[in-house]
């Protein structure tokens, strides 16, 4: 006898295994996609639905943990996905359906491209969004680029280097930056997209979270508009990003970058990421945003301890599981910091190992300043997980 432990965060180990013993590709696939491990958190629930739940995972084959007003259900995909379908799951679990049923679709078929201002960018290899900030304070590279010129020419490398998005900032979020009035914003940042378009250099994306700046970006060529206040610092983003058919990177962030580090307070700090981006995604769909031009983005070092950062970063993908594609910002951050002891200037490396582990966890989208050497890390990542 010979007993071997396959890898199990992959089906590409049991879809191998299967396939090495004469399964066809499809089935070989549906099985090793239906036997990978599925744990759902289940919050606001009755107690008569606690109950069905428990019945049936008992029966099931499921196992179940669970307290007053919530249930963890853990299994193979395919034996909870029932539970998904109204003729195969208890009446009492009919409130349970559509949330489980958008999951499970979610999970089998991930979305192939991110849909921005007339243009699509495929996910199916990483997209890295070059970060060209033109503010005199961002806490990682401040200042250093004094003029537009500059700033266009250092654009125009970070697409050579292989970038897929330039990220054009004009305001710093650090804590504690002053506020940069919109007037001043604007003139930092239109010059910069508009020599940039001139030059056919792009797609452009830009950091802001002020309805008119961002106008006056679009105007000046802009395709995506990145909030890192996920649409809440300003009500008028929203139907501007819908009309002009803006793709959108919504972020996490408690309060505003003043009040943000006295929010850092997570009982769990994954699920709790996930349902604030959740509701905010919810919020955009429902004022006319498309859903295929949505991007989350968990925010990295926003309302978050460097012990949170590395947690969220290991449980990216119940992030990832929302069903949107998902960006993050890891580049030179302070938690890379605390966990290497390299300081700000020194912190390109473990922005590349960290992008490697967020690919590896789902995410497709990476805000570096580096932009060369996260590729090559993600250039590994993705040749691994994608098998030719
Ligand atoms: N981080 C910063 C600025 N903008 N946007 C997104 N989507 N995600 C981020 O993590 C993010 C961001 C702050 O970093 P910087 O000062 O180096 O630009």
């Amino acid at each position: 006898m010979k007993v071997t432990a396959l890898a199990a965060q992959t089906p590409e180990a049991v879809r191998a295994a299967l396939a090495a013993r004469g399964w066809e590709g499809q089935p070989a696939w549906f099985a090793a996609v239906g036997i990978q491990a599925l744990v759902v958190l289940i919050e606001d629930i009755t107690e008569a639905e606690r109950e069905a739940l428990v019945h049936w995972a008992a029966k099931s084959g499921v196992d179940v943990l669970t307290g007053t007003g919530w249930a963890l259900v853990a299994g193979s995909t395919s034996r909870i996905a029932p539970l998904a379908r109204y003729d195969r799951a208890p009446a009492e679990l009919a409130r349970l359906a559509p949330a489980l049923g958008r999951l499970l679709a979610a999970r089998a078929e991930p979305a192939r491209a991110w849909a921005i201002r007339g243009a699509e960018l495929s996910l199916e290899t990483p997209v890295i969004i070059g970060i060209l900030n033109v503010t005199p304070d961002s806490f990682s590279d401040g200042g250093h680029l004094p003029s537009a010129d500059a700033a266009i020419e250092h654009g125009s490398r970070l697409m050579a280097d292989g970038c897929r998005l330039l990220d054009v900032g004009g305001e710093s979020t650090r804590p504690g930056a002053a506020a940069v009035p919109v007037k001043e914003e604007i003139a930092r940042v239109v010059p910069v997209i508009a020599g940039l378009a001139k030059r056919g250099v792009g797609p452009i994306s830009v950091d802001t979270r002020k309805a008119e700046v961002a106008r006056a970006a679009l105007d000046a060529g802009a395709a995506v508009i990145n909030d890192v206040s996920g649409l809440r610092f300003d009500t008028g983003l929203t139907a501007l990003a819908r009309d002009a058919q803006a793709g959108v990177i919504l972020m996490h962030m408690r309060g505003t970058p003043d009040t943000m580090d006295d929010l850092a307070t997570y009982g769990h700090v994954a699920a709790e990421v996930a349902a604030e981006l959740g509701a905010t995604a919810e919020r955009a769909e429902r004022a006319g945003v498309a859903r295929e031009r949505i991007v989350l983005d968990p925010g990295f070092g926003f309302a978050k301890t460097a012990t949170q950062n590395l947690r969220l970063l290991d449980e990216l993908a119940t992030i990832v599981a929302l069903g949107y594609p998902v960006a993050v910002g890891l580049s030179r951050k302070r938690f890379l910091g605390a966990a290497t002891g390299r300081p700000v200037e020194d912190r390109d490396r473990a922005t590349a190992v960290g992008c490697a582990l967020a690919w590896e966890r789902g995410a497709r989208l990476f805000r570096v300043h580096d932009v060369a050497l996260t590729r090559e890390a993600l250039a590994l990542a993705s040749a691994t997980t994608n098998p030719p």
